[in-house]
């Protein structure tokens, strides 16, 4: 799905900022059509913004159920005879949408973006009013599942991930026009012809794109993946395009939907150097511009090599962490300065990559990853289908996967979750993996059932890039069922804080042999967690856990291993900063494995990495 953007033809509104809020406990606001009128009883909300913990108290923080958030918005009136699309880059976990009285859509899944065409529902130069009713519950049919508990004192809600289950309106929400015949999708896949690593290669840009023919009032009629139309008597729209280089000048041009185009002497997206070449879409109708789109594109190739992850074909060691997109105040919404501080504070560390733990971070953080080159694995939000991992947690689960537990329609949601992630995001340079799950069962028949198609769903999806999912302690090699499906081992490991807990030297050599087991895969291997908690500001000499001086021993300790283990492709430390999590007796004020602590002051394990991984 295209992100919308300001072109020769097209033109953004966002809607952030303040929104008319009202929590609906007793959900009765379908009932009483909340969306008819100017809510009532309503308090300030911001957009974007987790709404948990923007009132002090309970109620709004632990609230289970559907919460309503509505606006006004005047529709430009320059935007007559366009198509106009309602646009929510996320609504954690699920939302339906009312412009005026009418309901345009409905979307599951908290990370991923929806929209509609509402050209039938405005007018331009008029207000019109917005309403999304969302819904924060996770029951064993969302992605990521939980257990709705029904008790004498209202509805509990359990999951089996241990970060806080922040909700709301996460990002940007956004209006926004095109013409009615217009570029609906562009795919874009980059190579190199010969070897990459020479000094003067030839890039690849394999394109195609979808072009929507309508008529003005009614956007969305039919889509074309040969941007020919069928409509009788409209001419068809011809498709043009240019890959332009960073200074403006056209490198390669093109004409139709599909094709190749090529690139002499290219200039590789690296990491690093994220380098992009912008690629210009024209529509045009009887030689008259009709839409024109904008795609940054990065040439670059990722390839698995026996135990090598290839990035232009040299060995990419991965460096970094597990994040989260956690904040005080503000929860999971985005903003751009926290972004842009925490990839200040990843490049202060020597940090090249990250992984999306657990869940599609904001089209924001990508296109910064895409732009400053920094390599992402990109996760869904599969997490916690691990009984083993949420009675830690204390959440009792007996069979995480049956038809009454994580099931085959909870198999669909998942699966629907991969086609909007990859389709959000294929396009990105910084992305070269994506894990399909966090830390599932994965020893047993019923967890390789559900995951076999899924694995083959990503790559029927997306045959370019490696897929892999993020195997927890519980299901060692010799057990794993889904190591065989996936291109690169992930492994987390707590040696050292779960297991071995407060013995280094146990802890050394059970990860050593672990890593040993693992090897004999014969694929690269990525530390995808390591780490302990840590309370900022506690030092200990005697080996006490929770201490700085523990943290930083810890983490030295795998890093000794990981340095005499050859198939090792990279280390994200977990986390990169403290993160809230539910209430329960495993966490004080949250998770504290952060080398930063949530307000970003450092620990002394910061400093470590920063020497390890700066040099
Ligand atoms: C792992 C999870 C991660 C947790 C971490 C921990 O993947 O989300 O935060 O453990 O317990 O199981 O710190």
């Amino acid at each position: 799905m295209l992100r919308p953007q300001d072109s020769a033809t097209r033109e953004r509104r966002s809607l952030d900022g303040l929104w008319r809020f009202r929590a609906d406990a007793a959900a009765r606001g379908r009932a009483e059509r909340w969306f008819a009128h100017p809510l009532v009883d309503a308090i300030d909300m911001p957009v974007p913004a987790s709404f948990n913990d923007v009132v002090p108290g309970r109620e709004l923080h632990d609230h289970v159920g559907e919460v309503w958030y509505q606006r006004a918005v005047r529709v430009p009136r320059g935007w007559a005879g366009e198509r106009v699309v309602l646009r929510f880059d996320a609504a954690t976990h699920r939302a339906t949408v009312w412009v005026g009285e009418t309901e345009v859509m409905s979307h599951e899944g908290g990370y991923t973006p929806f929209e509609a065409d509402v050209t039938a529902y405005v007018t331009p130069g008029e207000e019109v009013r917005i309403t999304a009713v969302v819904d924060n519950t996770l029951t064993w049919e969302t992605v990521p599942p939980g257990i709705v508990v029904d008790t004498p004192h209202g509805r509990r809600q359990k999951y089996m991930h241990d970060f806080f289950n922040y909700a709301g309106l996460h990002r940007t929400v956004w209006l926004y026009s095109t013409p009615a015949t217009h570029v609906a999708d562009v795919t874009v896949v980059t190579g190199v012809d010969g070897d990459p690593t020479a000094t003067a290669v030839t890039g690849t840009v394999t394109y195609e794109v979808e072009v929507a023919r309508g008529a003005t009032g009614d956007g969305n009629v039919g889509s074309e993946g040969d941007g020919r139309g069928d409509d009788a008597g409209a001419s068809d729209p011809t498709v043009d395009v240019e890959l332009r280089d960073a200074d403006g000048a056209v490198v390669a041009e093109g004409r139709g939907a599909v094709g190749t185009l090529s690139v002499p002497d290219v200039r590789l997206w690296q990491p690093g150097e994220g380098y992009r070449y912008d690629f210009v879409v024209s529509v045009s109708a009887d030689g008259v511009l009709v839409d024109r789109y904008t795609e940054k594109v990065g040439v670059r190739t990722v390839e698995v090599r026996g135990t090598d992850f290839l990035i232009n074909g040299r060995p990419f060691y991965f460096r970094g962490f597990g994040m989260h997109e956690d904040h005080v105040t503000r929860g999971k919404g985005h903003d751009d300065t926290a972004m842009v501080h925490d990839f200040e504070l990843l490049r202060w560390t020597g940090a090249n990559s990250f992984r999306t733990s657990h869940y599609p971070y904001a089209e924001e953080v990508m296109d910064y990853a895409d732009a400053h080159g920094v390599v992402v694995i990109d996760e869904t939000a599969a997490v916690g289908m691990n009984g083993a991992v949420a009675a830690v947690l204390g959440t009792r689960v007996d069979k995480v996967f049956s038809p009454e537990t994580v099931s085959e329609r909870t198999r669909e949601v998942h699966a629907q979750a991969v086609r909007e992630l990859v389709a959000r995001d294929k396009n990105r340079p910084s992305v070269v993996l994506w894990s399909i799950a966090n830390e599932p069962e994965s020893h047993t028949e019923e967890s390789e059932e559900y995951f076999r198609p899924l694995f083959a769903l990503t790559r029927e999806l997306d045959p370019h890039r490696p897929v892999g999912f993020v195997n927890v302690m519980y299901s060692p090699a010799d057990v794993c069922r889904l190591a065989g499906y996936s291109d690169v081992v992930m492994i987390n490991r707590y040696y050292g804080w779960y297991a071995d807990s407060g013995d280094l030297a146990a802890a050394e050599s059970a990860l050593a042999d672990e890593l040993a087991q693992w090897s004999e895969h014969g694929k690269p291997i990525l530390m995808t967690e390591y780490g302990a908690d840590t309370i900022a500001g506690l030092h200990d000499l005697t080996g006490a856990m929770w201490s700085e001086e523990y943290q930083a021993e810890l983490l030295e300790m795998y890093h000794r291993v990981f340095d005499r283990t050859p198939a090792m492709a990279g280390e994200h430390v977990w986390n990169f900063a403290d993160f809230a999590t539910s209430r329960g007796i495993v966490r004080v004020d949250g998770n504290k494995k952060g080398v930063f602590t949530r307000d970003r002051r450092p620990k002394a394990a910061a400093h470590l990495l920063r020497r390890r991984w700066r040099g």
